[in-house]
């Protein structure tokens, strides 16, 4: 029996405001949130929740993170944005900070992830005509099926995925779509010499986490380098030790020769993003050709180190990696005959619910929020489980406890 969601006259409030005054572009679960710290959300009637999506893995660093929120108002409160037109004392250090720390000689910075993906796609364009010597006009570039960049018209240009192309049309064309995952589709489609790169996740996250073969990684990369095509990694999601590493690509010790970062990037705080790429490809884009309002902004480059530097001095992707290993070893452990998959890498997992009812994956997001813990489906049958990296075992096992009790409303 499913427990009736009673929603507080705050809670209706809230929602009709909502429903009045704000696009319908979103389904969100029938929760309003004003606190957050660490793995942990309260509601506006004081109820306490476990954060299972971080924001889309913004907020892998847990919410409100201190020494984030110290470095925000110190900068807030002395320079936030100077523009492009001038330099300023942050952007500098920042980016010598981001080429140290991720081993690229240059970023690109930009402010939400779809900008930086189609930063990324120009990038590689620009090289595809200035280096490689692509033909005027004819420069394509490699997609996976199920891929998830964006929303922009030129991300969707590629979706396979109708919810998110239909009538938004024409589409910007250049690009191809083979299978995720797929080795020999790749090698077949880098036969044509106007194959600039490659663009791929190296988890597929709206997909529902779908994690490649061992040795994905690495084949792209051989395959990339003979074929003299751009290996573009969209990071966005699976970056910043969210599976347990600092990049996704680095499970396999795979340097890309574009890395694509947002979300995490600020710790949740505020929308940073960036594009990591060596010399030879980061200087076909010349002063002029490419640029943003707030790029690169004194706030951002301030945040962005804080967020950075909290992720490896307390260890976030050790944590990921343990602390996901716990988790699919005792959810599997339920035996659960609602669950048929449970998958994942690090701290980026997902279920998929076999069950006859169609809702099933929201009723139980819904019991699930009853309970104290809030996940929201991804394509129907599937829920993701992203909690902040900063997770305990205590806390894990405990959410595995919610999840178990809270299946019982499928039975
Ligand atoms: C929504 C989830 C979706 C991303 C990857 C680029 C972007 C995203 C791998 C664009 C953004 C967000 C967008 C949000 C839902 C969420 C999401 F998988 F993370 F859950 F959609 F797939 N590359 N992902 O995941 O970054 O422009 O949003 O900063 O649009 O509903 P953005």
């Amino acid at each position: 029996m499913h427990s009736i969601t009673r929603h507080s006259a705050g809670t209706e409030q809230y929602l009709a405001l909502e429903e009045k005054y704000g696009a319908h572009n979103y389904h969100p679960l029938p929760v309003v949130l004003n606190k957050g710290l660490g793995v942990h959300l309260w509601d506006i009637d004081g109820k306490k929740y476990f954060d299972f999506l971080s924001g889309y893995s913004a907020v892998n660093q847990g919410h409100c993170h201190p020494t984030i929120i110290a470095a925000l108002l110190e900068q807030a409160q002395t320079l936030t944005l100077t523009s492009r037109a001038f330099h300023n004392d942050q952007l500098g250090p920042y980016e010598k900070f981001m080429s140290v720390y991720f081993g690229y000689d240059k970023v690109l910075p930009v402010n939400t992830g779809v900008e930086a993906v189609e930063t990324a796609l120009k990038l590689s364009r620009k090289w595809g005509y200035e280096k490689k010597g692509i033909a005027a006009d004819q420069a394509k570039i490699i997609v996976c099926s199920a891929n998830f960049h964006g929303r922009t018209l030129g991300v969707i240009s590629y979706s396979t995925d109708p919810t998110a192309t239909k009538n938004f049309g024409p589409f910007i064309p250049g690009f191809e779509v083979i299978p995720f995952n797929d080795l020999t589709a790749l090698e077949k489609a880098l036969q044509d010499k106007n194959v600039a790169a490659f663009l791929f996740e190296p988890i597929q996250g709206e997909a529902g986490v779908i994690v490649p073969d061992e040795g994905y990684y690495s084949g792209v990369r051989s395959l990339c380098s003979a074929y003299n095509v751009l290996m573009m990694a969209d990071e966005i999601q699976s970056g910043l030790c969210r599976t347990g590493h600092l990049l996704a690509c680095d499970a396999e010790q795979v340097r890309p020769d574009i890395v694509i970062l947002g979300k995490a990037l600020s710790g949740g705080v505020l929308p940073v993003s960036a594009v990591l790429a060596d010399d030879e490809i980061m200087l076909t884009i010349k002063p002029g050709e490419h640029g943003s309002t707030y790029g690169g902004n004194p706030l951002a480059c301030k945040v962005a180190m804080a967020a950075l530097t909290v992720l490896k001095e307390e260890r976030m992707a050790e944590n990921a990696g343990r602390m996901g290993n716990i988790f699919r070893t005792e959810l599997a452990k339920l035996q659960s005959p609602h669950i048929s998959v449970i998958r994942g890498r690090g701290l980026l997992n997902a279920i998929v619910i076999a069950h006859a009812k169609k809702d099933a994956a929201w009723d139980l997001c819904m019991e699930l929020m009853q309970n104290g813990l809030l996940a929201k489906p991804t394509h129907a049958d599937k829920i993701r489980f992203a909690p902040p990296l900063l997770i305990t075992e205590t806390e894990i096992k405990e959410c595995v406890q919610i999840i178990a009790k809270s299946l019982a409303c499928l039975d």
